[in-house]
């Protein structure tokens, strides 16, 4: 028996499968509450006597990335099921607080499915792959770099020329700003010790 309730925190809302739970993140009593861990996918009513979780309790879902959770304000024992509210969650998401979107002790059915994990390619530069969550190739006109990230290869091809350019040009700009720093400073140098001796009377 547990004799003190407590806040959830971040390390409640992790692991590869969705979790259901009968308090909210905030609620005192959230380690005390209700939580259901859904390892098989498929469709559970909550007023199935032989089913862990109560009914119009939910409170807090997490949902990892892979995984789409459908709640349902009814049971499918209910006539009017099929005109019930639902609401979906499609993962990576941590509901902290199903209040948050208007339905905290609400959920009678839940269904948990797996999603193809959508991984944006173009983003990284590559071709989408054939094997979902993975990228193919660089498109044309990148390379990979030893990093193994897809590059411009205008970038990367003339470096040789590009670095003597720079160097012929800013050389001259250089010996500048020095000339000029040693000019202030024989100045400066003058300036002081011509008014050192005034100082001195
Ligand atoms: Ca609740």
């Amino acid at each position: 028996m547990k004799l003190f309730g407590a806040q959830g925190n971040d390390s409640n809302f992790s692991g590869e499968h969705p979790i259901l739970f009968e308090h909210s993140i905030e609620d005192e009593n959230f380690t005390e509450g209700w939580t259901k861990t859904f390892r098989e996918t498929g469709a559970y009513d909550f007023n199935n006597s032989n089913y862990t979780f109560p009914n119009d309790e939910a409170s807090a879902l997490y949902v990892p990335e892979g995984f789409k959770v459908t709640l349902h304000e009814h049971t499918t024992y209910d006539p009017s099921f099929e005109d019930g509210a639902t609401k979906e969650y499609v993962g990576p998401i941590n509901v902290k607080s199903l209040a948050d979107d208007g339905i905290n002790d609400w959920t009678s059915h839940i269904k948990v499915e797996k999603v193809e994990i959508v991984r944006d390619c173009t983003g990284e530069n590559r071709a989408t792959a054939d094997k979902p969550g993975d990228c193919g190739d660089c498109i044309e006109g990148f390379a990979e770099d030893d990093a193994g990230d897809c590059q411009p290869l205008l970038d990367v091809a003339p470096m040789g020329s590009q670095t003597t350019q720079t160097t012929q040009v800013s050389q001259p700009p250089k010996m500048n700003p020095i000339l000029m720093i040693l000019g202030i400073a024989a100045f400066g140098m003058v300036a002081y010790t011509s008014m050192t001796p005034s100082s001195s009377k």
